[in-house]
């Protein structure tokens, strides 16, 4: 699809910094609507305190927030905070830290989310219009400097809690539904990317509150994979990253998975073992 020129600028209001949670995964939704995801921007992960952090509650703000908007930037009349004149048009939901993957169950239609939290706080939502998810109010994770991230971590009133959270941390990159034929085994499985974790996941979604974690797949590539995608053929593609810092320096690769029975060497460019 083509992006139709834009007319005005859809983000504004998040801060530029060099670090922090940047969000930034843009997916046109079943509806035909554009869902972008901003991160909460906050640059001082290891700080108790950050002055960014809380704009995720704050719905006159951008940051830590779904958008849904139309392909030329404009608000879709239907979307849940248009009648409030202290709210931004634009948010189709809030309350998240860094929603990395968004990923349409082809069986139901519903939308999920991953969220990159910081230690211990990763999750799965269902992602419903208007709806809160929390953050940082409620988390299960810990700040980088230890402390809790709240007092309250598992629920407030008004509040979503996660169908899904993991402990120890996976950091959930990009995500989707396998609606391919060349794994039979993967139909209908939520395929999630993991960076720190450097592993790729497969998870069952039965109904809106279970979800079962299935085979952990490529753990033994030691990298960390940034992206993954079902492209048009049916393969599964996915984008590792490359890390410069040392002895064990790796350069980033695009892998594409084939079904088959033995482990390919991992080399640029070349083909991965077999996820089925
Ligand atoms: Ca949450």
């Amino acid at each position: 699809m083509r992006l139709g020129y834009a007319e005005r600028a859809v983000v504004c209001g998040v801060r530029e910094c060099p670090l922090g949670t940047y969000g930034g995964r843009m997916v046109f939704g079943p509806d035909g609507m554009l869902y972008i995801s901003v991160g909460d921007r906050d640059g001082t992960t290891s700080n108790d305190i950050s002055s960014a952090r809380p704009q995720a509650q704050n719905l006159g703000s951008h940051i830590g927030k779904i958008l849904r908007v139309r392909d030329d930037g404009s608000v879709p009349p239907d979307n849940p905070f248009v009648k409030d004149p202290k709210a931004r048009g634009e948010i189709y939901a809030y309350g998240h830290r860094n929603v990395y993957g968004m990923a349409w169950d082809p069986k139901t239609g519903k939308m999920w989310t991953s969220e990159f939290g910081p230690f211990g706080g990763d999750e799965i939502n269902l992602e419903q219009s208007g709806h809160n998810y929390g953050w940082p109010l409620v988390s299960l994770g810990r700040h980088y400097s230890g402390h809790l991230v709240s007092d309250q971590p598992w629920h407030r009133d008004g509040m979503d809690d996660p169908v899904y959270f993991w402990n120890p941390t996976f950091n959930p990159e990009n995500m989707f539904f396998y609606t391919g034929d060349k794994f039979p085994r993967l139909k209908g499985r939520l395929i999630i990317a993991g960076a720190g974790s450097k592993k790729i996941l497969q998870m069952n979604v039965r109904d809106d509150d279970f979800i079962a974690q299935g085979d952990a797949m490529l753990h033994e590539l030691n990298v960390r994979f940034r992206d993954i995608r079902q492209g048009p053929d049916g393969y599964i593609y996915t984008l590792t990253e490359g890390r410069l810092r040392g002895p064990k320096d790796t350069d980033g690769m695009l892998l594409r998975l084939e079904p088959g029975t033995a482990a390919a060497p991992a080399s640029a460019g070349g083909s991965a073992a077999s996820p089925d």
